[in-house]
């Protein structure tokens, strides 16, 4: 297909969502990403499992982004967590989600609850503000999957131990390796 120049093409594929984020065509793929559908064929590849934690399983990532898949057994959850000053998007492939949505005054080391949202399938919410933290829960009946758009990559992140009241650093790895850099 021969495509006008600045004419947007319709991402309906893993590759087309790839493609995208290669070209930096990081506001198309937001515009876009709360009709976008990827087949969960395109996906499997990328699905593992663990019943101790949730797993995270890399499809695509260079030094601008990274593009995961997140995949839940029932009742699984994060720790209350920021993404180190990155956009962070999220895409609900199945299942359903509780996201519980938090504010951090770094001034008071003060972590003030805010809100919950349920995030269903298909939905997206996405997170911007670097002051802002979030837990997510799968709360479906079974597993859940989601897809998770970083931009840039996150090594590490903030996360508040609700014990000490104090933010630490946790280091984030991935459980599959599926995907290579683009
Ligand atoms: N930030 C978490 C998932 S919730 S957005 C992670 O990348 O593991
Ligand atoms: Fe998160």
């Amino acid at each position: 297909m021969i495509l006008k120049k600045n004419a947007t093409m319709k991402i309906s594929t893993l590759e087309h969502l790839i493609s995208a984020l290669k070209l930096g065509q990081y506001d198309e793929v937001l515009t876009q990403s709360f009709d976008l559908v990827i087949p969960l064929e395109e996906l499997q590849p990328y699905i593992s499992w663990n019943p101790n934690r949730y797993t995270r399983n890399c499809i695509a990532r260079n030094e601008d982004f990274e593009l995961i898949l997140l995949c839940w057994e029932k009742g699984q959850k994060t720790a209350i967590h920021c993404h180190n000053d990155q956009e962070c998007w999220v895409k609900v492939i199945r299942g359903d989600f509780e996201e519980c949505l938090y504010e951090y005054d770094e001034a008071m080391n003060l972590m003030s609850y805010t809100k919950t949202d349920q995030v269903s399938q298909n939905q997206v919410t996405i997170i911007d503000d670097k002051d802002i933290y979030h837990t997510l829960e799968n709360i479906s009946q079974g597993r859940s999957i989601s897809l998770h758009l970083y931009m840039k990559p996150i090594l590490e992140c903030g996360v508040f131990n609700q014990k000490t009241n104090q933010l630490e650093t946790k280091t984030l790895a991935y459980d599959t390796l599926e995907g290579e850099e683009v």
